[in-house]
């Protein structure tokens, strides 16, 4: 990854003079990289202090064998991301980051039982209940799922309450029926079924936008966004929901397990409909493109505030695991 990544808000909004007779500011321009490894350093830092003195330990050891696993991260950066554009400082939303991040790895241990996708591999790693056992692994998911909600409710002490029930309202939101479960619960049902595009749009809308959904606008209610920005980010969220699992449908193809971390071919071997299935890789590609640069505009007029944000949406399409 460049060191320094130059965000579509090249060109120089600050310190332009109406007569164009002052020197001009620099462009601006974003050190991406800067940005997502201090992003993903201090998550890091927080994940590790959310799990307090659990008991038993063998619960505890398990719920970090997976949440410390590593990953990308990209969901509680989001999150801090959103909280940073609507005026927040990033440590209010941090409870909150952690707690999405929480939701993703229990979404990801029970995605790998052998009653669903049935894995032995994740995050580079023998999956948790590969390690633990099924009881165990599906007991440090529901464990880490009720921490997430903890994490909001009881440890986000400088987030007023009123805001905090917002922030609740869309996890549940993006966690249950109306999200993440019920994308995964169609996407099991249509296993080994040809399925058409609204289909596999509601899948993967359900399955992996809904959660990205919640970490864009639980970042920014954290901060008190108002509504104009929330309609931004429920545009630029849905077009880099659908854009990340077109790309993860493209990885899965053209990227080997070791650089994924996780078992490459899957949706092959499950006979699952993808994107490069139904539109082939170039198309898919493209239609990527597409969402993202949609995604994009939708903070135009945010600008250089949004550039954590853009250059994730990039980020998103340029990923290789
Ligand atoms: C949340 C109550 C509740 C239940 C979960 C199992 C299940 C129901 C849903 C499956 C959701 C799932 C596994 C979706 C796939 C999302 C996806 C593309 C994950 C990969 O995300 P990355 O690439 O992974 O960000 P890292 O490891 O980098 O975090």
């Amino acid at each position: 990854m460049a060191a320094a990544v130059s965000t579509s808000q090249d060109t120089p909004t600050r310190g332009t003079s109406s007569q164009g007779t002052a020197p001009q500011s620099a462009p601006f321009t974003f050190d991406f990289a800067g940005y997502l490894e201090a992003a993903r350093l201090r998550v890091e830092s927080a994940l590790d202090a959310s799990l307090g003195p659990e008991r038993p330990e063998s619960l505890r050891e398990a719920m970090r064998y997976s949440l410390l696993a590593g990953g990308k991260r990209l969901r509680p950066i989001l999150c801090l991301a959103a909280c940073e554009l609507a005026g927040g400082q990033a440590d209010l939303a941090m409870p909150t980051a952690v707690a999405l991040e929480m939701i993703h790895t229990m979404s990801l241990i029970h995605d790998d039982l052998p009653a669903m996708d049935n894995d032995d591999l994740r995050r580079g790693r023998p999956t948790n209940h590969k390690v633990y056992g099924e009881a165990s692994a599906i007991l440090a998911g529901d464990a880490l799922l009720t921490r997430a909600f903890e994490m909001v409710a009881l440890r986000s002490p400088d987030v007023p309450p009123e805001r905090l029930l917002q922030v609740v309202g869309e996890l549940s939101l993006a966690s249950g029926a109306p999200g993440l479960v019920g994308g995964q619960v169609v996407d099991l049902e249509c296993e080994g079924k040809s399925v058409d595009l609204d289909t596999l749009e509601y899948i993967h809308l359900h399955k992996t936008g809904a959660l990205l959904r919640a970490c864009v606008i639980s970042g920014a209610l954290v901060a008190g966004a108002d509504q104009t920005l929330q309609n931004a980010l429920h545009t630029y969220s849905r077009g880099i929901g659908l854009a990340f699992q077109i790309i993860d449908d493209i990885l899965d193809v053209t990227a080997s397990s070791d650089v994924l971390g996780k078992t490459a071919g899957k949706d092959l071997t499950a006979d699952k409909t993808t994107y490069p299935k139904l539109l082939g890789l170039e198309e898919s590609r493209r239609r990527a493109d597409g969402l993202v640069a949609e995604a994009k505009a939708a903070l135009e007029p945010w600008r250089d505030r949004a550039a954590p944000l853009l250059a994730l949406a990039d980020y998103i399409t340029s990923r290789d695991r």
